[in-house]
């Protein structure tokens, strides 16, 4: 099948083309840029919502819900799922399907979960990938779900117009810890397991981090990140949270003309290929004659670390240009 044959049957929204695609992706198959190249022009349509948390804290659950409730207003919405098991489990992957199950006869839902095979740059490789191919296959919404440990995954919350972060109890320590960066990046707090021991205490200590985050900034035009409480078990407070997702969608769309964030959501893409695409050559290097001829001669003192490092990344530029 030609790359052109390949696109086109992914615009017609075919799954099993759009699975073929993914393979080339995380294989590093040359022909996989070809197609996202034709994709390319059909993509900026799709809303991104990204919900990012702790593994187990329930994002599939949640995420299953929110597909559920956005099929309900008539919405199709397309789902990538960064399986977070380490290397030696498959059993997220597993779980999230059997979860998902329900939607596998819709054809208004896609979903497909990316291996990270323990490799963090294997995120970053795949999953804007998956996101420009379910943007050009139409879907209204793109789900991305994902772990909010590294910086590749903080990388690709950016990439979503409207972020929701999952929270359970038991985590308080964690939660001080990382407090600038949730803030950074949570535009709605789900606050999960609301049946759980120590929820109240959650919800307080949220409230009281915002709280100090509202007095820092005085900007009346920000948006505030809201708390939704939920039970995604029972599908308990998705509903109010689906409504805030929408009023976040407001915000963004009164606060910031279409043009303007797709231009912004093109510059984190970009940037994060090339972070990608760097990273993935430097690891390439790491194993050629260059480094191992650079090493012998630091040993010998004919050179210093900064120098051959400068080598490196100079043969690595001049080998792509
Ligand atoms: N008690 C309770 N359990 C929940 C709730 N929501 C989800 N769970 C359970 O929590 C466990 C983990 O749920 P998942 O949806 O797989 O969590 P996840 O965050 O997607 O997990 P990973 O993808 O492995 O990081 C499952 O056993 C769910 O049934 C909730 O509101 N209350
Ligand atoms: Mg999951």
């Amino acid at each position: 099948m030609t790359s052109a044959d390949l696109a086109t049957r992914i615009l017609n929204r075919e799954p099993r083309a759009a699975a073929r695609l993914m393979r080339l992706v995380d294989d590093g198959a040359p022909a996989a840029r070809e197609v996202l190249a034709r994709l390319s022009p059909h993509t900026g349509n799709a809303y991104i919502l990204g919900v990012t948390g702790n593994p187990g804290s329930g994002k599939s659950t949640l995420v299953n819900r929110l597909i559920a409730r956005l099929r309900a207003l008539d919405q199709t919405v397309g789902c990538v799922a960064i399986d977070p098991t380490s290397p030696f489990s498959g059993g997220a992957i597993l779980g999230d399907r059997v979860r998902m199950q329900e939607h596998a006869m819709d054809p208004g839902v896609f979903i497909r979960s990316v291996a990270t095979r323990g490799n963090l740059g294997g995120i970053s490789r795949s999953t804007p990938a998956m996101v420009q191919v379910l943007d050009a296959m139409g879907f209204d919404w793109i789900i991305v779900e994902t772990v909010g440990v590294g910086q590749d995954e903080v990388d690709i919350v950016r990439l979503a117009d409207t972020s929701v972060v999952v929270l359970v109890p038991g985590l308080g320590d964690d939660v001080q810890a990382d407090k600038a960066g949730l803030m950074e990046i949570a535009d709605i707090f789900a606050l999960n397991k609301s049946d759980v021991a120590g929820h109240a205490r959650l919800q307080r200590e949220i409230r009281a981090m915002l709280a100090l985050h509202r007095q820092a900034r005085s900007d009346a035009e920000s948006w505030f990140p809201q708390i939704c409480p939920t039970r995604a078990s029972e599908g308990e407070g998705v509903e109010t949270l689906v409504e805030t997702i929408f009023e976040h969608r407001e915000w963004l769309e009164e606060s910031a003309p279409l043009e303007l964030r797709r231009r912004e959501r093109a510059e984190h893409l970009i940037a994060l290929i090339a972070r990608t695409e760097l990273h993935a050559r430097l690891q390439h290097a790491a194993q050629t004659d260059l480094i191992k001829e650079l090493a012998t001669r630091l040993v010998d003192g004919q050179t210093n670390p900064y120098a051959a490092a400068d080598q490196v990344l100079e043969a690595i530029l001049k080998a792509s240009s």
